[in-house]
């Protein structure tokens, strides 16, 4: 019958066209599975050559983190967490040559102590003390300030120790106290005596033995059991060729304490710079060599240079002027009762009014030079920290161009700190100080505190931020302190 012919026609094309369907799925399928197998073994073999790369960079210079006692193979089955590089870690170890190389069998310690501008100035001498008696350096501890909680700081929180090891032989204090073997074997004095307290938490913070009392007659332990330690203690303040002469002892760790009056490197001028070889140090230049010191054991670590970059780009996009004002009643005071500092006759009077008005005078004839107006950066301790504020809103009532960064270094820094800043244990406050300094350091015009050893620091590294190409020039300075005793005699 036709309707039924044409009914089966119907459902026999029906079918037809459902197998197709199916056929054409199941080719689909198949090229899913293909595409997802083959993606398995792509990315199975990036993965391979990835650890293959790891475990080939492994040990060159770098510490390795993998888990004690895993076989090779399980630490490359261990997954690899690939991340950048935290800016406040250590520094990657490398290779560097010094320019002087030093007796790699003699060591000599910079026990560096007082607040950490003091340590920078004792460091300089103390490197410079290292090439005379022709001993390797050990980076010491650094110390952060009382006045803002004291710990001890890792080198490369506080200094370029690349920069110092480039110039010098150096060890790290690790090295040290394993050539030492747990025990320093002199102690070089000059006219200071140093108290208990000082070998104590110095033996307590490098890790090695400093035994002491001494006899006086005989300058050794005055026990008779034990390695003997002997200090050299001439009772007056040596001159160079007799810390050569008196400190030339054959045995291999000397602990150097920083003497209070080690400020030799102070007002030293641009010398020329030393050659990548020192072959004979005789030959240099006592200021070639002083200078090239200052250089490379003031730089500033890298993470703290280039933070100060990027919150001044920021904040100023442009030149701008530093202002140090250390004079705080809290520290600073102290050199009144203690120094009899001239300064303190009227530190107290001055305000943060006559000391805008300082700053506006002085900067009326620069006006030219500041043609996008002047934008102003206030440095002071925090304990200071509303005194400072006073002075900026003078500022700004005497001119209106003036500007003030909006946002404060402090809150900068506070949103770079993360769990990288806390593991690493860095200061806040000491971080802070660094930062600041590095500000005045690259400032364009710097108002200084004199009888501020903060001070004094920012200006000696102002010689090396090179300046149309070349270093050593050195710009704009005044003393902010007697420009504005100035104005407070003058009554206006
Ligand atoms: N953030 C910040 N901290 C400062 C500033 N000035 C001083 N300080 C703090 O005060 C400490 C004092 O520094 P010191 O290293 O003793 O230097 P100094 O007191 O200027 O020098 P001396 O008078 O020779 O002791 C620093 O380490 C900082 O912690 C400043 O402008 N900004
Ligand atoms: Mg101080």
């Amino acid at each position: 019958m036709p309707g039924q012919r044409s009914l089966c026609l119907q459902v026999i094309s029906l079918y037809k066209r459902s197998i197709m369907k199916m056929r054409y799925l199941i080719s689909c399928v198949k090229i899913l599975i293909v595409v997802l197998v083959l993606t398995l073994f792509l990315k199975f073999c990036i993965e391979r050559s990835a650890f293959t790369q790891l475990s080939s960079n492994r040990n060159l210079n770098r510490p390795s983190y993998g888990q004690k006692g895993l076989s090779d193979k399980a630490s490359l089955l261990t997954p690899v967490v690939r991340k950048e590089r935290c800016i406040w870690e250590p520094p990657p170890k490398r290779n560097v040559i010094p320019k002087i190389k030093l007796d790699p069998t003699k060591f000599l310690y910079p026990g560096i102590r007082s607040g950490p501008n003091n340590q920078m100035r004792q460091l300089l001498k103390i490197v410079h003390v290292a090439i005379l008696l022709n001993r390797t350096l050990v980076v010491p501890n650094f110390y952060s300030h009382f006045s803002v909680g004291q710990q001890i700081v890792q080198p490369y929180q506080r200094v370029d120790v690349d920069r110092i090891c480039g110039l010098v032989s150096c060890v790290t204090l690790e090295t040290f106290q394993k050539v030492c073997n747990g025990t320093f074997h002199n102690v070089f004095l000059q006219k200071q005596n140093f108290p208990g307290n000082f070998y104590i938490t110095t033996a307590k913070d490098t890790g090695l033995a400093i035994r002491w009392p001494w006899d006086k007659t005989t300058n050794k332990v005055k026990s008779t059991s034990g390695l003997t330690v002997e200090r050299i203690f001439p009772n007056k303040q040596l001159s160079l060729t007799e810390i050569k002469e008196y400190f030339n002892v054959p045995k291999p760790c000397a602990l150097y304490p920083g003497h209070a009056d080690d400020m030799s490197f102070f007002y030293l001028k641009p010398s020329l710079p030393l050659p990548d070889m020192v072959e004979d140090i005789s030959k240099l230049q006592e200021d070639d060599l002083k200078f090239a010191i200052m250089e490379a054991v003031g730089a500033l670590p890298q993470v703290i240079d280039d933070i100060a970059l990027a919150y001044s780009q920021k904040v100023f996009k442009g030149d701008y002027v530093g202002v140090h004002w250390r004079y705080d009643d809290s520290d600073w005071a102290r050199h009144c009762t203690v120094f009899k500092d001239p300064t303190c006759k009227n530190f107290k009077r001055i305000s943060g009014k006559h000391i805008a008005t300082a700053i506006h005078n002085d900067l009326q004839k620069s006006m030219t030079k500041f043609t996008q107006g002047i934008n102003i950066y206030i440095a002071a301790p925090p304990s200071m920290l509303t005194f400072a504020q006073s002075i900026v809103t003078e500022l700004k009532r005497l001119n209106s161009t003036f500007h003030i960064a909006s946002q404060t270094l402090k809150e900068f820094v506070t949103d770079k700190i993360d769990s990288c800043f806390k593991k690493n244990n860095w200061h806040f406050g000491d971080t802070l100080s660094l930062i600041e300094m590095a500000l005045m350091q690259r400032s364009e015009y710097f108002y200084y505190s004199k009888s501020s050893t903060w001070s004094k620091n920012c200006q000696q590294r102002r010689w090396f931020v090179p300046q149309n190409g070349k270093l050593a020039v050195m710009k704009y300075e005044a003393s902010i302190f007697d420009l504005s005793e100035a104005v407070l005699m003058s009554g206006s």
